[in-house]
C-alpha cells in the first residue's frame, strides 16, 4: 500500500501546477543571489590572501557606499517586491479557478480520519472520490481540533477549523489516486491521518456516488445481527440498518474502499485485525479493542465484507 511520497513538484492538476510555477522561479532567483554573493565573498578572500588582509583596510574602496546602497538595499528590494507581486497574482489566479466549481463535497476532519459527505447523501471515509478534469469545491470543517487538508499533487494546504467553514477547490487532470495527508499536528495519530483523493472518469464517478448514497442491502446473516447488537453500532453507521453511531466512519459501503482507516489495504485479514484491535494500526484511536469472541468477530468481518 505504501506509495512514493507525493510532491508538489509532480503536479497532477492546475492548482499544484500553479504552485510549481511559483516554486521554480523562486528557487532559481535565490540560487542566483546566493551564487553572486559567494562570488563577491570568494573574490574578497582571494584578494585578502594575495595582498594581505591589512591592505584591505587601507585601500580606498572603489565603489564604496553606493555599492552597499545598490547591492544591499535597492536590488534586494526590487527582487522581493517583484516576487511578492508575482505570487499575489498567482494566488489570485489560484482562488479564481474554484469559482467554476459546480460540485461541492463537505470534508469533515476528525481525530484521526476524514469524512466526506456528498450532496446526494453519500458518506464515506478517507477516500474522497471526485470527477476528473473539473474543479470541485470542498467545504472543510473539523469535528474536534484543527487539521489541515493537503494533497501535494493537486493543491495547496487549507486548514479545517472547528466551528468555522473554510472553502477550497481541487482538480485532477486525469483519473488517478492522489495521496493526501493532514498537515497540522493534531495529536497522536497525526502522521497516520492519511487519505486519498480518487479522481474518476465522470461516468465512473456518477456510478460510484450513486452506489455510495444507497442504503446497505440487508444481509440477514448472524454477523449482521452481531454487529448491530455489539458496541460497533454505537459508533458506526450502516445506512438502512439500526446502526447510526457517528463517532467512527460510516461503514455502509466499507467494502468499496481500498484502504482501512487510510493506512492498510482493505483485505479480510487486515479488516479482522483492525476490528479486533485498531491500536495495533493506529495507537490511541477512540475505537476500543473488540469484546467479541474470535468466532463472533469472524462473522462480523464476513458481514463487513458484504458492504459494497
Ligand atoms: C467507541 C467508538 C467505536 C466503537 C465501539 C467501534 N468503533 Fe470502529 N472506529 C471508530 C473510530 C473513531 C474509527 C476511526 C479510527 C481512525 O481511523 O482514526 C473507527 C474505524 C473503524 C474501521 C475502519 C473504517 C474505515 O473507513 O476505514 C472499521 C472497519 C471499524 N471501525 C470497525 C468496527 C467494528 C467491527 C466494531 C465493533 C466490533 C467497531 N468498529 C467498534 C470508533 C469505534
Ligand atoms: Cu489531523
Amino acid at each position: 500500500m505504501m506509495v512514493a511520497a507525493p510532491s508538489i513538484l509532480d503536479p497532477a492538476g492546475p492548482g499544484a501546477r500553479l504552485i510549481e510555477s511559483l516554486w521554480w522561479p523562486m528557487l532559481w532567483i535565490s540560487t542566483a543571489v546566493f551564487v553572486i554573493v559567494c562570488v563577491f565573498l570568494l573574490r574578497a578572500m582571494a584578494r585578502g590572501r594575495r595582498d594581505g588582509y591589512e591592505s584591505l583596510d587601507r585601500r580606498e574602496p572603489r565603489w564604496g557606499e553606493p555599492f552597499i546602497a545598490i547591492a544591499g538595499v535597492f536590488i534586494p528590494a526590487l527582487i522581493l517586491a517583484g516576487v511578492y507581486v508575482y505570487s499575489l497574482r498567482q494566488m489570485d489566479v489560484l482562488s479564481d479557478i474554484g469559482d467554476d466549481a459546480s460540485y461541492e463535497i463537505e470534508v469533515v476532519a476528525r481525530n484521526w480520519w476524514w469524512e466526506a459527505r456528498y450532496p446526494n447523501g453519500a458518506v464515506t471515509a478517507n477516500e474522497i472520490h471526485i470527477p476528473a478534469g473539473e474543479p470541485v469545491r470542498l467545504k472543510l470543517t473539523a469535528a474536534d481540533v484543527i487539521h489541515s487538508f493537503w494533497v501535494p499533487e493537486l493543491q495547496a494546504k487549507t486548514d479545517h477549523v472547528p466551528g468555522h467553514d473554510n472553502y477550497m477547490w481541487i482538480e485532477a487532470d486525469e483519473p488517478g489516486r492522489y495521496r493526501g495527508q493532514c498537515a497540522e499536528f493534531c495529536g497522536l495519530q497525526h502522521a497516520n491521518m492519511i487519505f486519498y483523493v480518487v479522481a474518476d472518469a465522470p461516468d465512473v464517478f456518477d456510478e460510484w456516488v450513486a452506489n455510495e448514497a444507497a442504503d446497505a442491502d440487508a444481509v440477514g446473516t448472524p454477523g449482521e445481527q452481531l454487529f448491530l447488537d455489539a458496541s460497533c453500532a454505537g459508533c458506526h453507521t450502516v445506512r438502512g440498518t439500526t446502526a447510526d453511531g457517528d463517532l467512527g466512519p460510516d461503514l455502509t459501503h466499507l467494502a468499496t474502499r481500498e484502504t482501512i482507516a487510510g493506512v492498510v489495504a482493505n483485505s479480510r485479514e487486515n479488516l479482522r485485525a483492525f476490528s479486533a484491535d485498531p491500536h495495533t494500526f493506529k495507537p490511541g484511536v477512540s475505537m476500543p479493542p473488540t469484546e467479541l469472541s474470535p468466532d463472533e468477530l469472524d462473522a462480523v468481518v464476513d458481514y463487513l465484507m458484504e458492504l459494497d
